[in-house]
């Protein structure tokens, strides 16, 4: 165990504690805690080897995330009809291959479908694939014309054109600086992705997106310790992970799930439950996601659940401005993930996110992936600004914003090349 020689100041205003002018961005003020240290069990047994974390110390972490973070999935929802609505060979001036899936889930009398966008390089038979959801449909990814207008829900956004809650052309390409196709195409790898509103719109109400599919009868929302919308969200990937192993473009060995901000904190928690997936990407996942929740720097469990009560279980309330009680932090859910390849990128000026709770984590989750043999984050000093580590962990703090760019795809290609297509380490 480890402690931050940290000075503690306490919040004189608790109730106040969810409106963002209480938000901490001192260091100095960041409180004084221990860090749960992966490698002991909760009944304080040492673990010493990867035999013993993957018996004992795997399925007891992987059970407290699931009870009181994210939520459980409370039944199986795996059963689906694939339709290809559309596809071409000339896509991306002609480098790539495009095909947009719907998968279709039917149980009580409810429907759910979503549409995955797929790119595959033409130059590769079998293609190593980034997947991940997006923020405002398909079509906002790239200016590419035929990519279909999803009809869910969405949030209504002035700058990209979308009222009334309904996605249109004046959206097409709005994200494009966020989706680099271009070098994933040159690079040898597909592109997936899905409007997570098709998933579960990403709103307070549980009596839409995939949820409802597993209510008893009479049932309006998750029972305590279920599945909020991260949960639902991280579904959805897997589902196209299910896909993935019948199409023969995709090689479903090499899928790397990638998420910014709520969407890593999603595709965080799935690859945590599905380790079909080759690697992990976190982008600014921050709060809930990469970032330590005891440091209360920047975001903090408080504030994320009263902000946004659909994303956790509600069990994950009762931590709420009482971090000290979570015997567990998210370097363990990091470590979850070992020893397959992760990747965690901040901004340098995503306070909110918390970019050194971040960088912390990745590095207090490297004794497990030490114990594997492999290399993670070995110091618990920062490195500078867009000068990245990449070891089978990986970690960069690039300047600019919360956002995804040229640059972050830049280094999750090359690493990925390394660490997850080429000779594995
Ligand atoms: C913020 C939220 C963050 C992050 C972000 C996003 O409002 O507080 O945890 O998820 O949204 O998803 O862009």
């Amino acid at each position: 165990m480890r402690t931050f020689k940290l000075f503690l100041i306490f919040s004189i205003c608790i109730h106040m504690a969810f409106s963002q002018s209480d938000t901490n961005y001192d260091e100095s003020k960041v409180p004084l805690f221990e860090v749960p240290d992966p490698l002991t069990s909760f009944s304080g047994e040492k673990i010493n080897n990867a035999q013993d974390w993957a018996r004992e110390r795997k399925p007891e972490l992987l059970q407290f995330f699931e009870k009181k973070v994210y939520g459980k999935v409370p039944g199986k929802l795996d059963d689906f009809s694939v339709k290809v609505l559309e596809h071409s060979d000339q896509a991306i001036n002609g480098k790539a291959k495009r095909k947009q899936v719907e998968l279709t889930f039917e149980r009580n009398s409810k429907k759910l479908s979503f549409t995955i966008l797929i790119y595959t390089p033409k130059k590769v038979a079998k293609a190593p694939v980034f997947l991940g959801h997006n923020f405002y449909g398909n079509h906002t990814i790239s200016t590419d014309e035929n990519v279909i207008i999803s009809k869910a829900w969405a949030r209504n956004n002035e700058t990209f054109g979308i009222e009334e809650n309904k996605l249109s052309e004046k959206s097409r390409g709005v994200r494009s600086s966020r989706w680099a196709i271009e070098k994933i195409i040159d690079g040898g790898f597909g592109l997936a992705t899905i409007y997570y509103g098709e998933v579960d719109p990403d709103k307070n109400d549980f009596s839409d997106g995939v949820h409802r599919l597993l209510y008893d009868e009479q049932q309006q929302e998750p029972n305590t310790g279920e599945w909020g919308s991260i949960a639902g969200w991280a579904w959805g990937l897997s589902r196209a992970m299910d896909y993935f192993s019948q199409d023969s473009e995709i090689d479903e060995s090499q899928v790397i799930v990638f998420g910014h901000s709520r969407l890593g904190k999603a595709s965080l928690w799935a690859g945590v439950t599905d380790t079909r997936f080759a690697a992990v990407i976190s982008n600014d996942s921050g709060c809930g996601g990469a970032a330590l929740s005891k440091r209360r720097y920047g975001e903090t469990i408080n504030v994320i659940n009263n902000s946004f009560p659909h994303w956790f279980c509600r069990n994950f309330r009762s931590y709420n401005e009482n971090e000290e009680a979570l015997p567990v932090d998210q370097h363990q859910l990091l470590a979850l993930i070992a020893p397959r390849p992760l990747y965690v990128a901040s901004a340098q000026e995503d306070r909110w996110a918390d970019p050194h709770g971040e960088f912390l984590s990745a590095h207090y989750a490297t004794p497990v992936y030490t114990l594997f043999g492999k290399e993670g984050i070995p110091s618990n000093k920062m490195p500078e600004t867009n000068k990245p580590i990449q070891n089978t962990v990986a970690y960069h703090v690039r300047t600019g914003k919360h956002d995804v760019t040229d640059y972050d795809w830049e280094q999750y290609i090359s690493w990925a090349k390394k660490f997850v297509v080429g000779p594995k380490n």
